[in-house]
């Protein structure tokens, strides 16, 4: 019997304001919150839906919180080059998969040339909050480099937060030293529980000295993610856990993977789409394995939330990623300029940054509840997707011609929920627009109703609007869901009154076919 319905109950025995401990072999993740606009899907948490010790563990984290990765960056050094199993869809040329899109790590660092890169990007990224590492390889299978580089930072740069990718197969046999390097996060890529499944993805393991293949491979795997994640959560590290979907392979079963997650204690559970195309060299993508559309992850995305938070903001970065989420600035930190550079780590310059970056997420809170009041006691039906363009900050603050990505959010009576991002090709080129680019892009925001952007051209203006798609410009440089909760509420007047139908768009197939030829 669950002692904590009707409250929040969290990971590690925590419980919202106190009220009840929570039993030992009920960890959850954050509820979701009856909040209008205030869903309490861990990525989506406020101050006021967790207790203070997990707030100030992820109130700064861009990847554990999904407000604050429009504010704050992260940044991986690549120390980890070695790995300890074989992934269908990983290339080891390439970066690690787990927490990485494909591309070459630029360069691999020593311990003392990743702090002095940590201590650079501090410097010029005073909003960097995070040190991860993710690869390229498996940080625990290059466990010297990677605990030398975190007890360097942390000493070095001691407001960094500290964060760790594994596969979690000897996850076990580092719990002490994760604790003792104060390591507050930790996450698993867990693509199975069943054997079998884990068999078409895993080709071999080296565990103990020996190989594994098959289905004893997979096996191992699995039990040892699962007890590495039972065994941190007990020691309370917030733990999330990344899952790749593969069509046909595990995308039904991540939805039992999500519950035994769950069960054991998991904070978040990202689930990312597979990338797999035949030049990255993966097994997957040689053997034709495609990944899913961005529809597709999100239907599996809305079939596992519930009590646990699902991440939805995923970028799948680089191993040597630096920036906000979905921007990449490593190019500006390569080893030759950090070593021209003049690092100052200035602790008193950082937090006076990061103050003022807090005013601008009060002010923005405030903001999109004065926006929710327009809504007070009314209920509909309807809902709906909107895309917006926006460099960050939680403004509408980017050209529809610049954007590289969209961001989605649902909005009903309940307010704007973000929901995912789309990447695109940037429309405009050289100054001029290319219209095969606006067609895929049309056709990646097919589903949404909207695009607001902060200014957009005539001609993509009026394709879109053919395509069915309204484009919004008369909010630009404001808040994101102020400004498309203002939108919804005159949608549904203009709805209420007979000026248009609401029209859910949904169909992949038909929408796409209409869409294309719109464009
Ligand atoms: Fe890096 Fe991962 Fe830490 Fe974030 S990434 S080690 S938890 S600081 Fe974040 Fe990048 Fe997704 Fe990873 S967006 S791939 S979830
Ligand atoms: Fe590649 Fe990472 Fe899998 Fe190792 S764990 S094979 S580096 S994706």
């Amino acid at each position: 019997m669950n002692a904590v319905v009707g409250r929040r109950a969290y990971a590690n025995g925590a419980v919202a304001r106190g009220e009840m401990m929570q039993p030992a072999a009920e960890h959850k993740g954050c509820r979701t919150s009856a909040n209008a606009g205030q869903a309490s899907c861990g990525s989506r948490v406020g101050q006021g839906d967790l207790p203070t010790g997990i707030w100030e563990k992820v109130k700064n984290h861009p990847c554990y919180s999904e407000d604050a990765h429009h504010h704050y960056a992260r940044m991986h050094v690549a120390v980890a080059p070695a790995c300890n199993i074989q992934c269908n869809y990983c290339n080891r040329k390439y970066d690690c998969a787990n927490e990485s899109r494909p591309g070459v790590v630029s360069e691999k660092l020593t311990p003392e040339q990743a702090v002095r890169k940590v201590l650079a990007v501090a410097t010029t990224i005073p909003q960097m909050t995070v040190l991860g590492i993710a690869g390229p390889g498996d940080p625990l299978a290059n466990p010297e480099k990677t605990f030398r580089t975190f007890d360097l930072v942390a000493k070095a740069a001691p407001d960094i937060k500290l964060c760790l990718s594994t596969n979690g197969l000897v996850l076990p046999d580092h719990i002490d030293t994760i604790v003792k390097s104060k390591i507050e996060h930790v996450t698993i890529t867990i693509n199975m529980i069943d054997p079998e499944i884990g068999a078409k993805i895993y080709p071999w393991i080296f565990f103990n000295h020996k190989r594994y293949v098959g289905i004893d491979a997979a096996r191992i795997l699995a039990d040892r993610q699962l007890q590495g994640l039972e065994m941190l959560s007990e020691r309370g590290i917030l733990c999330k856990v990344n899952s790749v979907m593969i069509p046909q392979i595990n995308d039904h079963h991540l939805v039992e993977v999500n519950k035994a997650v769950k069960s054991r204690g998991a904070f978040l559970h990202n689930i990312m789409p597979l990338i797999s195309a035949p030049e990255y060299g993966t097994v997957f993508g040689l053997n034709g394995q495609w990944g899913p559309t961005a529809q597709q992850l999100k239907v599996l995305q809305d079939a596992c939330e519930g009590e646990i938070a699902m991440m939805r903001h995923c970028r799948q970065c680089r191993a040597d990623a630096v920036g906000l989420l979905g921007e990449d600035r490593s190019a500006e930190f390569t080893t030759g300029q950090v070593m021209k550079m003049d690092v100052k780590y200035d602790l008193e310059m950082r937090k006076a940054y990061q103050d003022r970056v807090e005013d601008e997420r009060a002010a923005k809170v405030t903001a999109n509840q004065d926006g929710l009041a327009k809504f007070a006691g009314e209920m509909s039906e309807v809902t709906l997707l909107v895309a917006v363009a926006t460099k960050g900050s939680g403004l509408i603050n980017e050209h529809f011609g610049h954007a590289k990505e969209f961001q989605v959010y649902e909005l009903s009576t309940s307010g704007a929920k973000f929901v995912g991002h789309r990447r695109v090709d940037v429309y405009c080129q050289g100054g001029r627009g290319e219209e095969d680019r606006l067609s895929t892009i049309i056709r990646g925001i097919y589903d949404c109703h909207a695009v607001f952007v902060a200014k957009i051209g005539g001609c993509p203006k009026s394709n879109l609007i053919k395509a069915g798609i309204e484009p919004v410009d008369q909010y630009a440089h404001e808040y994101i869901e102020k400004s498309a909760i203002a939108w919804f509420r005159s949608y549904l007047d203009r709805v209420k009154s007979g000026e248009i139908q609401h029209a859910k768009r949904g169909d992949a197939a038909i929408r796409q076919g209409a869409l294309i030829s719109a464009a």
